[in-house]
């Protein structure tokens, strides 16, 4: 048997937080524990008092690549979100995603790959395989959560549509739909939607990228993306995006929402990366929910978000200054 230390993002939380933030957070701790030990138990509820809504997954779980840091309650997962479709306010996807029709769903597959068409959600993935990943979520606007992912790799996904060796990236798209989502009705809305990732073809294929299609054990809220949201852990939040219905296998590099609203602030690459800063605010620390007014619990953001023995591989040969 292979003796190995512990990969760094694996890390006990108490090894990674200032002694001082980690007393403060003990009793939101307990609680949290509390909570995700009652979920394995069904008809427990959480304890923020409401039953986890949802259709329950079956799923493996698979810990080995998940952290064990507390997870983020339920309720700061589902209500403090980025989903520009619904409105900018964080408050904003809670209150109009449900206007979002998910079932049924399709997702166009083009481009580079022995297998274009359009698919069911079911014949994308396959419900069978279906495991749990907890993984960090850090937003550029530095905040982060720990969330508890239910979904397949993204390379499996990947793997069944067979991509051609002229696939150098994988291309994204959210859903365009102006009755249900009223933030693309919006006269004020930054985005040229539909809104649009892609990552590298390497970078899709690592172990740690991961496609959603729940969270805490449900199908997700549409708040966070449902059907089927993209989940990049080393990378900011906006790389992750949500309600995809187009992957398209390109040679060219896509060109991204975020990029194209402002390119020297979130680049194609956008890895978590305390050492590069944003043009307006410093990257070296984070908040991780649930943060309050006198407790913010500000915690140090880590290389690639933690996750740096997985992906720091990637990023070699290239100046992350310039390839932010
Ligand atoms: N389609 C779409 N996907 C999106 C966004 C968005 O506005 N639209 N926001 C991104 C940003 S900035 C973040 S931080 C994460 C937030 O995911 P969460 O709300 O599930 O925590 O979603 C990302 N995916
Ligand atoms: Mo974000």
């Amino acid at each position: 048997m292979i003796i190995k230390n512990k990969p760094s993002w694996q890390l006990g939380y108490h090894e990674v937080t200032p002694e001082p933030v980690f007393r403060n957070r003990r009793a939101f701790m307990k609680g949290a524990l509390a909570g995700a030990a009652g979920l394995a138990m069904p008809g427990l509820v959480w304890p923020g008092e409401l039953p986890v809504p949802g259709e329950a997954l079956d799923f493996d779980k698979r810990p080995g690549l998940s952290t064990d840091e507390p997870l983020t309650p339920y309720e700061d997962v589902t209500r403090y979100n980025n989903f520009y479709e619904f409105g900018t306010d964080k408050t904003d996807p809670a209150q109009y995603a449900s206007a979002m029709e998910t079932a049924p769903w399709s997702v166009t597959v083009e481009g580079e790959c022995a297998r274009p068409g359009q698919y069911a959600l079911e014949d994308l993935l396959k419900p069978h395989d279906y495991e749990e990943r907890i993984y960090r979520l850090r937003c550029v606007e530095a905040w982060s959560m720990v969330i508890p992912w239910v979904g397949v790799p993204l390379a499996e996904m990947i793997g069944r549509l067979e991509p051609t060796s002229k696939a150098k990236y994988v291309y994204f798209e959210t859903l365009v739909n102006l009755e249900q989502m009223r933030g693309q009705r919006s006269a004020f809305s930054v985005i040229d939607w539909p809104y649009q990732e892609g990552l590298r073809m390497d970078e899709a294929m690592n172990e740690l990228s991961f496609m959603a299609v729940g969270l805490y054990g449900k199908t997700l809220p549409n708040q966070n993306g449902a059907p089927l949201r993209l989940v990049v852990p080393w990378k900011y939040g906006f790389k992750s995006i949500k309600s995809i219905v187009k992957i398209r296998f390109q040679e060219a590099r896509p060109y991204t929402s975020w990029e194209k609203i402002a390119p020297k602030e979130y680049g194609f690459y956008a890895n978590v990366n305390p050492e590069v800063d944003h043009p307006r605010w410093s990257q070296k620390r984070e908040r991780r929910l649930p943060s309050g007014l006198f407790s913010p619990n500000w915690i140090e953001t880590r290389k690639f978000n933690g996750y740096g023995e997985q992906v720091a591989h990637l990023y070699r040969d290239m100046d992350l200054k310039r390839f932010y």
